[in-house]
């Protein structure tokens, strides 16, 4: 005997070690998939999906939000079948013996699970939201370390402590308040239970009395139902768990159900070169804030055209709704004759390049922000960055192409960030269009030489638009569209545009005229 029980020990130590794995390897695989899926729906969602949405609330819902539903796996739903199963046969065996008893112990089990779904109900909604404050948290510690330079530089870094302070003490008050109702469900789970076995003393001991049942089937019973509610108490505690977990499953799906915006049907998936027109387009980020009024323009192929205007006239929003970051309210953008919302948005951007005025930096190697991990040679990502002048600054660098830049490019300067950025643009080789919209952001005489040499460079022999910033740009253009307000008010040359003295003479005299000197 003495051997078997050896025996059971060591197939039960076995089993719940394989009952631990599985269900930790369960829930590893299912996190690893939803985080996943997670990413790769946003990877998918528009670029106004980002423009409305915290980065904090989004490294929440795929860490915090991703590791509730795995609790679900690790310490809850699976043991918790266990416990119903033997619930089951405790409640089958007691009704068998005394079915009056059994009864009484299964009325209590039933006020146990009434109160600890009313009780868990209430859970949840804390902790939704404790979830949606800690995505806050997330968002608001996101901010204040990007915005590290400008908060220590107005001395704002006690004011955003306080209202650090403020988030902080909200996600504590959720906390509490999901805690609060922990503290209120064990201790009734406990005293309910104690009240079963005290009634179970009352009803059964009169029956012992009056020999209607047995000392022993006494004890039995009051031995099973402990039994019986240590699995209902268990039970309530993981629906518990469970409840915090379809918190966090609400918030998950509630993003992964969101239509993603590269799924709207584009038919045409090889665009044709050809004119770009704009026909009567009408654009707003929000509701009838218009951007672009009634904005209509041609660029035929080969064409150099630049395109000026004050700051906040809209001009790179005309970029962002030509490459589909967002759509257009009215009117009609073509490309080669097709109408752009039948086009693919990956084609689109795979045939226009884009520079933007503020170009991103990756954490990797100079070669890889060149490339974008899009399989290339090096010899290419070196043509290209030759080409445009950025290797002489690239090969200063410790390690050349191999150098690993830091987050968003705090090492290198806002010129050579631009060049780098012009190199990208180059190794890509947009065959349609090239868009380029030039920095704001004024460098040095010399940079300013070779960041124009190198944009030369780049538009030559292309169709190409350039937002520019810099007269010399202007020069260099065919036609020059000047937008005033969101609306296209003169077209024409440089010297067809003074001629008008209008809004373009005025911007001139005022914008340009002293960088003329500028070598
Ligand atoms: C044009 C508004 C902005 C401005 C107008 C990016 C963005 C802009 N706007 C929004 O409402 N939401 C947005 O997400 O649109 O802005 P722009 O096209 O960026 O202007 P620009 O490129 O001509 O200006 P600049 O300074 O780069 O020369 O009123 O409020
Ligand atoms: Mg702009």
């Amino acid at each position: 005997m003495a051997l078997l029980w050896f025996l059971v020990l060591v197939v039960n130590g076995l089993a719940r070690y394989a009952q631990l794995q599985l269900t930790n390897v369960i829930g590893q695989r299912l996190m690893f998939n939803l985080r996943n899926a997670i990413f790769a729906h946003w990877q998918r969602m528009g670029v106004a999906f980002f423009d409305r949405t915290a980065v904090g609330e989004l490294v929440s819902l795929i860490s915090n939000d991703v590791d509730a539903i795995n609790q679900v796996f690790t310490g809850g739903l699976i043991l918790g079948v266990g416990n119903v199963v033997s619930a089951v046969f405790i409640i089958v065996f007691l009704l068998l013996i005394n079915w009056s008893l059994a009864l009484l112990v299964l009325g209590m089990a039933v006020v146990m699970l009434v109160a600890a779904t009313l009780i868990t109900r209430q859970m949840r909604q804390a902790q939704r939201w404790t979830r949606s404050r800690l995505g806050s948290i997330n968002g608001f510690i996101q901010e204040a370390v990007s915005g590290v330079t400008t908060i220590q530089l107005f001395n704002a870094d006690r004011r955003i402590r306080d209202d650090f302070d403020v988030v902080n003490q909200e996600y504590s008050r959720a906390n509490l308040h999901s805690a609060t109702l922990f503290s209120i469900f064990l201790p009734l789970m406990n005293w309910l239970g104690a009240a079963t076995a005290g009634l179970l003393l009352w009803f059964g001991g009169g029956h012992v009395i009056h020999h209607l049942l047995t000392l022993g089937t006494l004890v039995l019973f009051i031995q099973f139902a402990e039994r019986l509610t240590t699995p209902v108490r268990d039970l309530a505690d993981k629906l518990a768990i469970f409840q915090t977990a379809v918190a966090s499953a609400e918030r998950i799906f509630a993003l992964l159900d969101r239509a993603a915006t590269d799924a709207d049907g584009a038919t045409t998936s090889v665009i044709q070169p050809g004119v770009l027109s704009f026909d009567h387009v009408w654009f707003a980020y929000q509701g009838e804030d218009w951007v672009l009024r009634d904005v209509s323009f041609e660029v035929a192929p080969g064409e150099k055209v630049a395109i000026v205007g004050a700051t906040g006239a809209g001009k790179s929003s005309l970029i962002s709704v030509l490459i589909r970051f967002y759509d257009i309210q009215k009117g009609t953008i073509r490309l080669g004759g097709e109408d752009i919302r039948a086009l693919d948005r990956r084609e689109i951007r795979r045939r226009i390049g884009v520079v933007f005025q503020d170009p991103f930096i990756f954490t990797g190697t100079v070669g890889h922000n060149i490339s974008l991990g899009e399989s290339m040679t090096s010899d290419r990502v070196e043509q290209a960055a030759a080409a445009v002048y950025a290797d002489s600054f690239i090969r200063r660098l410790r390690g050349g192409y191999d150098y690993v830049l830091h987050e968003r490019g705090s090492d290198i300067s806002t010129g050579q960030k631009q060049l780098l950025s012009f190199a990208r643009a180059f190794a890509f080789e947009p065959d349609i269009l090239l868009v380029l919209d030039e920095a704001t952001a004024s460098v040095d005489p010399e940079t300013e030489r070779i960041i124009q040499a190198s944009l030369l460079k780049l538009v030559a022999g292309r169709t190409s638009i350039i937002i520019a910033h810099r007269l010399s740009t202007i020069e260099h253009a065919d036609r020059i569209i000047v937008l005033h307000k969101g609306q296209v008010v003169e077209t024409g040359t440089h010297s067809e545009l003074l001629a008008r003295q209008g809004v373009y003479s005025r911007l001139y005299e005022l914008q340009y005229k002293d960088r003329l000197a500028a070598p």
